[in-house]
């Protein structure tokens, strides 16, 4: 069947019954910051933007190998940068992580791990009809790629914290009262009282304030991303994916991880599978695949 997971049906196995994952554009990849391109007048001259109503974020899923926040897309828009003009929609974001704060991110800087990675799921609504039709395309889905670092609590995170006790087994589903804002995921400084930032890493920042009646989105990007084109990190590694990782990370405190950690890959009622971690979601990230002949690209400082 189409049985995988982090364990004995692990990331090096997934090529046999997922053949996607052999391909040339796997994610995710290490980022050599040396070798990186600078494209600052290409991405730049169509800067990044999104909005992501709060309202959105409808429930929240144990999928048996992460969290899940599942969208309505209402309202929802990313768009610009490696993107140009086309309009992408929030489809999902979620998260990966490791045992211990050492580990956990899918893309490693200069080899080094962060403790997760939060991904939020966009597909592009100017060509296709559904994700699904989407997914399947080269330039159908986008990725937004956040760093975990352990540090302070993150509010908005300890929103998804305090609701995953509900969904602490597999396939278990909950329905999200109090709003998440997934742009308080990212790590952009927000706007003030009565402005808004429009963020172009060309501009200064004095230069980036706007009334908030003439601004049409929520934010752009701060201190800049590096964009690549690769594929979806779990099967069936279709690559469709145009990736933009933050190079900012946000903070989450140890104990936030840890109820991360929490969560079970089993459903309730079943039997714990004790020889496998006790059957707890852990170290479910994908490791580094070659870069090939792809351009890794970065914009901002
Ligand atoms: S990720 O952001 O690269 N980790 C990622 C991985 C998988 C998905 C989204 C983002 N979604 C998957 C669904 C599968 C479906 C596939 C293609 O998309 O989980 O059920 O088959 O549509
Ligand atoms: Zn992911």
């Amino acid at each position: 069947k189409d049985e995988w997971d982090y364990f004995r049906n692990g990331p090096s196995t997934w090529v046999t019954k997922f053949p996607m994952a052999a391909g040339s554009r796997q994610s995710p990849v290490n980022i050599e910051t040396k070798r990186v391109e600078s494209d600052h007048e290409a991405l730049s001259s169509k800067p990044l933007r999104w909005k992501y109503p709060a309202t959105a974020s409808r429930k929240l899923v144990n999928p048996g190998y992460c969290w899940r926040v599942d969208t309505d897309g209402e309202g929802t828009f990313l768009s610009g940068g490696p993107l140009m003009d086309d309009v992408y929609k929030l489809e999902q974001y979620h998260c990966h992580w490791g045992c211990s704060d050492s580990r956990g991110s899918e893309h490693t800087v200069d080899g080094q791990a962060f403790a997760g990675e939060l991904h939020l799921v966009h597909w592009n609504t100017s060509k296709y009809k559904t994700f699904a039709e989407a997914a399947k395309a080269s330039d159908g889905l986008a990725v937004l790629g956040v760093f975990l670092k352990v540090g302070k609590t993150h509010e908005e995170m300890d929103k998804i914290a305090r609701l995953l006790p509900y969904v602490s087994h597999k396939d278990e589903v909950v329905g999200i009262t109090e709003p998440i804002d997934p742009g308080k995921l990212l790590p952009v400084r927000g706007g003030r009282a009565g402005t808004q930032r429009c963020v172009n890493p060309c501009m200064r920042w004095a230069d980036r304030i706007i009334p908030r009646h003439e601004n049409k989105w929520d934010f752009q990007d701060d201190n800049g991303y590096w964009t690549y084109l690769g594929s979806l990190t779990t099967p069936p590694c279709n690559e469709s994916v145009t990736w933009i990782l933050f190079k900012k990370y946000i903070e989450v405190s140890h104990h936030q991880l840890n109820i991360f950690r929490n969560l079970r890959k089993f459903p309730r009622g079943e039997e714990c599978p004790c020889h496998e971690n006790h059957g707890v979601v852990i170290n479910n990230f994908r490791p580094p695949l070659p870069l090939g002949n792809r351009v890794l690209r970065e914009c901002g400082s």
